[in-house]
């Protein structure tokens, strides 16, 4: 069947198609996170208090209940290891010092619980080779305690990149953040620190009306800068930030995809009737969804995966694309010839990836509801986007092997 010969309405899916594209997205994702080993992934502990907020930090950068998910592993006496399958990072939670009693061993007689924690802190950040220490404090009452003095600095004679978060701050003064700035500074650096030695202290809070100069996006561009170049990419696509850097990434990843793609002839994944789309498409797809933190889609949105790219893989989006595409022919239902599954795949690709950076800039406005996602999603506004990048993409000469190639 041709394009021409496509019945009104092709494009929507049953609910067999739908279970069919959504669980292959999903294989292809698992698939694609699982590819990040342990070693792979950054390490961030994240220690303070109990009840200064670590883990309410770990989910407003994460955009997920990290912390609260299970037990985690134990490392050591008061630090867990904690993983999530939909993002590559590991974070390391650890408990404050003010559960006190615990952390102190009668035998060790003149060792202090203070030492005996901060020796079991700072044994777990050797073993578990830690990347980043993100020290909270909680900053409302600007108390600072000799033992977080003490973690900051041994942090930082072991060269470990270290951050000071003041959390809470919608509930304290800017005198208490200013005190405790100054404080902690006062401690870390001593009188007269080099300049590009100084501790770096952040703000943040769980109020999404309040911004800060110093806040979590400063947070997040300094853990990126400090991470060792191997696990920027997993750090970016762990995070609900750094937009920038996640579309360049999956920018790259489309530009490779279609690269492989122009180089090869494809025959579509048998999907269902109204879908077009090649293997090729598909992992790009799933990891772009991955990196755009939707694997768990349906939980945070109420809506499928099937649904939001059916608009991009529907055949009449093909059909549309492909006239774009000069000498194309119609490739619908058999062979997708080479250059053509190389446009098809830039084009949907590069939809994809923008719809997901609004999508994730409006959920961290907070203002999603399922009309924005449905108007984000909407056929007209992928297709509208895929048009233009394949006739960017024509323009600039990358289509012409496809040109040559169809009859
Ligand atoms: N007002 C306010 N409350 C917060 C903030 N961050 C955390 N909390 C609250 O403080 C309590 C402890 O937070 P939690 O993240 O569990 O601390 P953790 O024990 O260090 O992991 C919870 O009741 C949170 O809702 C914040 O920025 N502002
Ligand atoms: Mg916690």
């Amino acid at each position: 069947m041709s394009e021409n010969e496509m019945p009104q309405g092709a494009d929507s899916i049953v609910k067999e198609d739908s279970e069919k594209i959504q669980n292959r997205f999903r294989e292809e994702m698992e698939s694609f996170l699982s590819g990040y080993e342990d070693n792979s992934k950054p390490r961030i502990l994240v220690a303070g208090a109990t009840g200064c907020g670590k883990s309410t930090l770990c989910n407003l950068v994460f955009n997920r209940e990290v912390c609260a998910a299970g037990p985690g592993t134990p490392v050591t006496r008061g630090v867990r290891k904690i993983t999530r399958p939909e993002i590559p990072v590991i974070v390391y939670d650890s408990e404050g010092y003010e559960t006190g009693a615990r952390f102190s061993d009668r035998s060790d007689g003149e060792e202090s619980a203070g030492q005996k924690y901060c020796d079991l802190i700072m044994n777990a950040v050797e073993k578990e080779r830690i990347d980043l220490v993100w020290y909270c404090i909680s900053a409302p009452g600007s108390r600072v305690t000799d033992v977080d003095i003490s973690l900051i600095k041994q942090f930082r004679s072991l060269k470990k990149p270290v951050a000071v978060v003041l959390t809470q701050i919608d509930v304290a003064t800017e005198e208490d953040c200013e005190e405790l700035k100054k404080t902690i500074a006062g401690e870390v650096d001593g009188p007269n620190p080099e300049e590009g030695r100084k501790i770096a202290i952040f703000e943040s809070t769980n109020d999404s009306g309040i911004t800060v100069p110093e806040g979590l996006d400063e947070l997040y561009a300094w853990s990126l800068a400090h991470l060792e170049e191997s696990r920027r990419d997993a750090f970016v696509i762990s995070c609900h930030r750094g937009f920038d850097e996640k579309y360049r990434i999956a920018r790259k990843w489309v530009s490779a995809a279609a690269t492989a793609a122009a180089g090869t002839a494809f025959s579509p994944v048998p999907f269902s009737d109204a879908a077009v789309i090649t293997p090729i498409q598909l992992a790009l797809f799933a990891k772009t969804l991955a990196l755009w933190n939707m694997a768990d889609f349906e939980k945070i949105l109420g809506t499928g995966i099937a649904e939001v790219t059916m608009p991009l893989i529907g055949k009449s989006l093909a059909g549309n694309l492909i006239k774009l595409i000069p000498g194309a022919g119609s490739v619908i239902g058999g062979i997708i010839n080479a250059g053509v599954a190389g446009s098809l795949t830039y084009g949907t690709g590069m939809a994809l990836n923008k719809s997901c950076r609004i999508l994730n800039e409006k959920l961290l406005e907070g203002s999603v509801t399922a009309d924005t996602i449905r108007e984000i999603f909407s056929s007209e506004t992928l297709r509208a986007c895929a048009e233009k990048y394949v006739q960017e993409r024509r323009d600039s000469g990358s289509a012409i092997s496809g040109e040559q190639q169809s009859s």
